[in-house]
């Protein structure tokens, strides 16, 4: 886990998006993700507008929303200056280079075109990174810079299979790209040159998103499994994400509040353990 600051974390990074997610993160105090898993635009845009002001990253899965259109991505990226949040579409590419290309860039979801984040499974093999990454890095497409892929290194649900070799070839492929591999989804920290020492020598610096985060539930019916905000960031999460937690507590501002202070606690409590 990196002990670091996210402003001392900005100023050393070579990524321009990180570097910004990292500056939101220290200016609105907020390592908090939110999963809007709602299936409408409406309340996709509610959501977003009403939890802008307190989550540095809002985190999608736009094809559960069952009326997506352009006025979806209007909404988001309007919310998204308004509020100073990043997108991440959690589509989770899993399939051949040529074909998670077409699904990233055009499509029915023209996801290149509105999310700073995407997220894939190295499961293909190290093709998958590099067909993402070309598409980031084409002459014809402008956005590249504000464009990062997070590699989903683990998983919360119970019998999860990315584990061991899996998760230990996620880093390897990291580190083979990592112009535009920006971290990883996982429970943990994957890296130990994340640690100050070793990471001015190496100058690398993953971003760790940590899924499955509930204050009040230890997981569901159909195998999520849960931990704090607190467990996340001290196993070393530099941000993270909860959904239901969050969107589906009876007042979602009062709940994105405390996952917003349990989170920011933890994260000064990490880097005062490091001084
Ligand atoms: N997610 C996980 N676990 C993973 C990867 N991704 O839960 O290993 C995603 C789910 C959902 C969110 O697709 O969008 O994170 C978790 O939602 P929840 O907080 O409501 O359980």
């Amino acid at each position: 886990a990196s002990g670091q600051t996210y402003s001392a974390r900005a100023s050393k990074h070579s990524n321009a998006l990180v570097k910004r997610l990292f500056d939101i993160a220290e200016l609105k105090k907020t390592n908090v993700t939110v999963s809007a898993d709602v299936t409408s635009t409406m309340e996709l845009l509610e959501l977003a507008d009403c939890l802008g002001p307190h989550i540095a990253v809002i985190k999608t899965h736009v094809d559960i929303v069952s009326d997506f259109s352009n006025d979806t991505v209007v909404g988001l990226k309007r919310l998204a200056e308004k509020h100073n949040f990043l997108i991440f579409e959690d589509r989770k590419f899993i399939d051949i280079g040529n074909t998670v290309q077409k699904q990233y860039h055009g499509g029915a979801l023209r996801i290149s075109e509105w999310a700073h984040i995407i997220n894939c499974s190295i499961l293909p093999g190290g093709g998958i990174v590099e067909a993402l990454a070309q598409v980031a890095s084409s002459n014809d497409f402008h956005h590249g810079p504000e464009r990062g892929l997070l590699i989903l290194a683990e998983m919360t649900s119970k019998g999860s299979l990315a584990t061991g070799a899996y998760t230990t070839a996620s880093v390897d492929y990291a580190r083979e790209y990592k112009d535009f591999v920006i971290g990883f989804i996982s429970t943990r920290a994957l890296t130990e040159v994340q640690s100050d020492v070793t990471s001015a020598t190496e100058g690398e610096d993953f971003v760790v998103f940590t899924t499955g985060v509930n204050l009040s539930s230890k997981g569901d019916k159909l195998g999520q499994q849960y931990q704090t905000p607190k467990s996340a960031i001290e196993r070393g999460a530099d941000f993270i994400i909860a959904g239901r937690g969050i969107y589906a507590a009876s007042d979602p501002v009062e709940a994105v509040k405390r996952y917003q202070k349990e989170g920011w606690d933890a994260y000064l409590g990490r880097v005062a353990r490091t001084e």
